[in-house]
């Protein structure tokens, strides 16, 4: 057996193993509920193996859904001391019990590929999804994408907790009100690769206040002290709105609703764009600023096929700085930490999300780069949670759901991309 069929082996049994029966965990105990995005992405790594356990993946998601569509960023399926904040201090009182944000749509984008990979049943489970997917998507229009740009309204619903992109917003989020709580997280994770306490009072801040607001998208987006247009939910929100259109289309349905989305998002997205920075950037709602924050987020614009090949060379220029691509955040800033989080660490879901806009884009020898990069990093250090750009230490949690699963659909030397 090669050494890649023995880690598509390794990738296969971390699917399974990190399974909870319909839902996937992204990895045991750190995080033991079910994550949005993270979940997308397990039916991407199912799909090369257990097609109709892929689809159960996206039904489960769905079963969380809102009555106004939102699709929460946590299930909280089974009670479990291993996670801070649960249900308990989201109090949502969701039928399936929930957060109240949400989180980088990747869901269509990666049910097309699945779609793609057995069109008969693929046909047969998204017709039973595809309501759900335009209600969820007409939410992000409606509650998030007033500027122009998708905004987000927590740290956690850009996916990039920690990144620096948030610094100068939250320093408006005023912590003095938060109950004493102890984190699981640090329990389970070297506390220097995890967010700062400063970080997590302002986290639990903001939840209290969307709580207090009964999670009434109006009141928040009237009162919130945080409010960021950010370059992962507007990128990964329009390519979704794309390939949500390509199933629309696939089922016979009227899609001329989602056009608009489209039109609109790809003109919004423009504000995000930093002439500066050379890059696209996060952006602060309540004072206009941007973050001068040259992130991985900031390379999604392919993804989203807004680019022009105006960020190709700030790109190119970061790559030269780190063994391994993408950093999360530029190692020119001194706020660059190579292990904490999203202030440094190479991601592979993140590469996987950059390089298939790059390819798509003809940019082949940067996309295979990051293939490449990435397919080292799981050889070295296994399936771990994010890494060292500069050495590959693997850091956070380990046996990760969506590196296992990236490595299956696209990273892997066997994998047949869709
Ligand atoms: C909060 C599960 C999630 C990912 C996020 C990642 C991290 C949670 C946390 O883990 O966030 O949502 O508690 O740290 O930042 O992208 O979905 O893997």
């Amino acid at each position: 057996m090669s050494e890649a069929q023995a880690l598509d082996d390794r990738a296969r049994k971390i699917l399974r193993d990190n399974d909870r029966g319909g839902h996937t965990v992204p990895t045991d105990r750190l995080y033991p509920y079910q994550w949005n995005w993270d979940s997308a992405f397990a039916a991407f790594g199912f799909s090369t193996f257990d097609i109709d356990r892929a689809w159960t993946e996206f039904d489960t998601l769905f079963s969380g859904q809102w009555a106004n569509g939102m699709v929460p960023h946590i299930l909280f399926h089974q009670p479990d001391d291993d996670y801070f904040p649960g249900p308990d201090v989201w109090c949502t009182h969701a039928a399936v019990p929930s957060s109240g944000i949400s989180q980088p749509p990747v869901a269509a984008t990666l049910a097309r590929k699945t779609y793609e990979r057995d069109p008969v049943i693929g046909r047969q489970r998204i017709r039973i999804l595809y309501d759900k997917f335009l209600a969820w998507h007409q939410w992000f229009n409606n509650h998030r994408c007033e500027s122009g740009a998708a905004a987000i309204t927590h740290p956690w619903e850009a996916g990039r907790d920690n990144a620096p992109d948030w610094d100068a917003a939250m320093v408006a989020i005023d912590p003095s009100g938060v109950a004493p709580y102890t984190r699981r997280d640090t329990g389970h994770v070297d506390p220097s690769m995890r967010p700062t306490k400063y970080d997590y009072d302002r986290y639990i801040a903001l939840v209290q206040f969307g709580r207090d607001q009964g999670w009434d998208e109006d009141k928040i987006l009237k009162d919130s002290p945080f409010r960021v247009a950010d370059p992962t939910t507007t990128f990964t929100l329009l390519r979704a709105h794309r390939d949500l259109k390509w199933l629309g289309d696939q089922l016979g349905e009227n899609t001329e609703i989602i056009d608009g989305w489209i039109s609109d998002l790809a003109q919004g997205a423009e504000i995000l764009w930093n002439a500066d920075l050379k890059s696209y950037d996060s952006r602060d709602l309540r004072s206009g600023n941007f973050a001068n924050s040259l992130s991985n987020a900031s390379f999604l614009s392919w993804y989203a096929g807004v680019e022009d090949g105006r960020s190709l060379a700030t790109l190119v220029e970061l790559l030269k700085k780190v063994k391994y691509g993408v950093p999360s955040f530029s190692p020119d800033s001194a706020k660059f930490d190579a292990r904490r989080y999203w202030r440094g660490p190479v991601w592979a879901i993140m590469n996987t999300l950059i390089a298939m806009g790059l390819g798509e884009a003809g940019h082949h020898e940067i996309a295979t780069r990051l293939r490449l990069d990435t397919a080292e990093l799981i050889k070295l250090n296994g399936f771990a949670e994010y890494y060292d750009p500069y050495d590959g230490t693997p850091a956070g949690g380990g046996t990760f759901t969506w590196t296992a699963a990236v490595w299956l659909g696209w990273a892997s030397p066997t994998a047949k991309e869709v």
